[in-house]
């Protein structure tokens, strides 16, 4: 990244030069530029109501929203509830995860199929840091330039979101979601549907996702010491399979080698992939649902992080 910048900066200086390098002169006709600056983008500041997550919790497996059409909840990874949910509470409480819903264009309660939705991760703007007030209605937290495209629209939000009869409704393809202890995980056919509290100072209610088998065999599991496995291994070891078909060619299923861990597939149409990386494999797309529940409350985001400008 920073060779990136550096060779851009210098490739940009030698366009104002000539054989020899000289310093820009004003007057010269090039337009003249700070040459250690870096490129950027200039976005203002676009939160309008913006909501701090005050609780967030992955449901029992016996509770969640309805991806497959059938009316009945999806929510395989829910047996995880009880440990995920202790590393939640902790990092919202300590102020480590600051989680914010951002609505624009939305007006109330009343019915409105053009609103905006999306998220993104605060850092508190109290200084120094005090979590305990971040629930209380009053937050202030600031988010990074990073979490903005170049057309300064968030990098996380819902193309589809609306207010109908006091609920938010809102569905996106793909979410890359924020987790302190993972990084960035990319979940995909997310909906969420959620109550406005009548005065709009409170929205609780449900989210629902796929975490693809590959994504998960990407990720440590938390607890492995020294040894490779992954959170895929750990999850298909419990005897939980992929139970969202993403390519509708019929549920993947994934081999155990013993104790090693995922060592084979099965394709849709039951064809198998040996190996370790058959879970990355293209033809492997299924994934697992699951389904959070999320309680949030007003909040402000008052501007950007401040880059460090040795960085
Ligand atoms: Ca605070
Ligand atoms: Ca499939
Ligand atoms: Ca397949």
């Amino acid at each position: 990244m920073g060779k990136t910048h550096m060779g851009l900066t210098l490739s940009l200086a030698c366009l104002a030069c000539e054989k020899e390098p000289r310093p820009v002169e004003p007057d010269s006709g090039a337009p003249s530029f700070d040459a250690g600056a870096l490129p950027t983008v200039e976005c203002p500041l676009m939160a309008e109501a913006t909501f701090v997550v005050r609780s967030f919790e992955l449901l029992p497996p016996d509770e969640g929203l309805d991806q497959t059409g059938d009316g009945k909840p999806d929510n395989s990874l829910g047996f995880l509830h009880v440990a995920a949910n202790q590393g939640w509470e902790r990092d919202i409480r300590d102020g480590v995860a600051i989680y914010l819903w951002d609505l624009t264009s939305w007006t109330g309660t009343s019915d409105d199929d053009e609103i905006g939705l999306a998220f993104f991760h605060g850092v508190d703007a109290d200084e120094p840091a005090n979590a305990l007030n971040n629930a209380s209605g009053q937050g202030e937290f600031l988010i990074a330039r990073e979490q903005l495209d170049v057309n300064c629209n968030p990098t996380t939000r819902f193309p589809e979101a609306e207010v109908k009869n006091g609920f938010l409704l809102a569905r996106t393809p793909e979410f890359p979601s924020v987790y302190p202890d993972f990084g960035t995980v990319l979940l995909h056919r997310a909906h969420v549907i959620a109550a406005i509290k009548e005065d709009g100072s409170e929205i609780a209610g449900r989210m629902s996702a796929v975490w693809t088998a590959c994504n998960l065999a990407r990720i440590k599991f938390p607890g492995a010491a020294d040894d490779d496995r992954s959170m895929l291994d750990f999850v298909v070891a419990f005897g939980v399979q992929p139970d969202i078909d993403m390519d509708s060619d019929g549920l993947e299923t994934l081999v155990l080698g013993g104790s090693d861990g995922v060592r084979a597939c099965l394709d849709g149409n039951g064809k198998p992939m040996d190996g370790r990386s058959c879970s990355c494999d293209p033809r492997v797309q299924d994934g697992y649902s699951l389904t959070f529940h999320a309680s949030l409350v007003r909040a402000r985001i008052i501007g950007f992080t401040q880059k460090d400008e040795q960085d």
